[in-house]
């Protein structure tokens, strides 16, 4: 099975990504093999996590983003993880057409993910979609999620500067607060400026950041105001970011968040084998009888775990040769 998918993206070809994206998606053999060609040359992307509710206005920020980017002759890569995203064509008018503009230059790559399966899966294709853009030469890529739930955190924390989008509307803060979401953001941005109400939402901001303790050598978040519909607050929005990226590239924390990175995606995939593993003895009657077993006091939960991690081993080395099996075959 030789497809080659690997070597073309390393030459920057558009084709070849969209469709090793969708292998990557339906985690396919194909997939793991032109992943583990791609992956020694990954690395050198700069990765911007855009995060916050659903309407705050993130499509259209990260739209002036690549208008801002592609004026500094970045490469650029946009990875939307959010089923209601502009990018995915539910969008208004005025979206569809800037992402136009964007989609002819053929330095900027843009791809979306739709939920299937757990949300851990929805990261892990994330990651491999940073990947496959990283190896093409996109030099920045900017990652759209929604900020709600555990996916998104783990995002954030993938990303090497993390944006959080929030909007002068009761109640929006105190979401992301929840979610501990504001822990994570190294730039704060409040859009829709021209609704009203920003100040108040800056000042509570502000005090939030003021009780958070300021350890020494620790970045201190700004605030950014935008009005994304009218472009108004890119440049700024766009500085801040790179000033970020200055600030982690002349402390360890570069490598560090890039540590993060690796060790988020290597637990996905493992926790993948093992939502594999359940969800297959949970398949036919072995569990089933396993529980008969115990419920009729013939073994207890210690016994038949272990009796369940044994398979687990088992499972894996096949799945092990299997992968071998497959190289060997291709
Ligand atoms: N009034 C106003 N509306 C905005 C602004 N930025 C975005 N919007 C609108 O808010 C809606 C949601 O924007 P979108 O970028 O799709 O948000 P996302 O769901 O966070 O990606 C769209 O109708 C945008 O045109 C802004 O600064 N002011
Ligand atoms: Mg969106």
């Amino acid at each position: 099975m030789k497809t080659g998918l690997a070597s073309k993206i390393l030459k920057g070809d558009a084709s070849a990504a969209a469709r090793l994206i969708s292998e990557i998606e339906d985690e396919t053999a194909v997939a793991l093999e032109e992943m583990s060609r791609l992956y020694p040359h990954t690395g050198r992307a700069y990765i911007v996590g855009i995060t916050g509710s659903p309407g705050a206005g993130k499509s259209t920020l990260t739209n002036n983003l690549i208008g801002f980017f592609r004026e500094k002759k970045m490469m650029v890569g946009v990875v939307a993880v959010d089923p209601t995203s502009a990018f995915t064509g539910g969008a208004i008018l005025g979206d569809r057409v800037r992402m136009q503009t964007h989609s002819a230059d053929k330095d900027v790559f843009i791809r979306s993910l739709a939920t299937r399966g757990w949300v851990g899966g929805l990261a892990k294709a994330a990651l491999g979609a940073v990947h496959v853009m990283d190896g093409m030469g996109k030099e920045i890529i900017l990652v759209e999620t929604v900020g709600s739930g555990q996916i998104e955190i783990d995002i954030t924390r993938a990303a090497d500067t993390t944006v959080l989008v929030l909007t002068p509307i009761a109640g929006d803060e105190i979401q992301m607060m929840k979610a501990g979401i504001l822990e994570t953001a190294d730039v704060f941005v409040i859009n829709k400026v021209d609704k009203g109400g920003a100040d108040l939402l800056r000042a509570h901001l502000e005090l939030m950041l003021s009780m958070k303790p300021q350890l020494p050598g620790e970045w201190p978040p700004d605030i950014v105001l935008t009005e994304a519909i009218y472009g108004k607050g890119t440049e700024e929005l766009a500085v801040e970011i790179l000033r970020h990226r200055e600030f982690l590239v002349n402390s360890d924390g570069l490598e560090q968040r890039q540590r993060e990175r690796i060790k988020l995606e290597l637990m996905e995939t493992v926790e993948g084998y093992l939502k594999d593993f359940i969800h297959e003895i949970d398949q036919g009657d072995y569990l089933k009888k396993l529980v008969a077993t115990l419920a009729q006091g013939k073994t207890n939960p210690q016994s038949a775990a272990r009796e369940i991690t044994a398979r687990l081993g088992r499972d894996l080395s096949r799945l092990q040769s299997s992968d071998r099996a497959n190289r060997k075959a291709s």
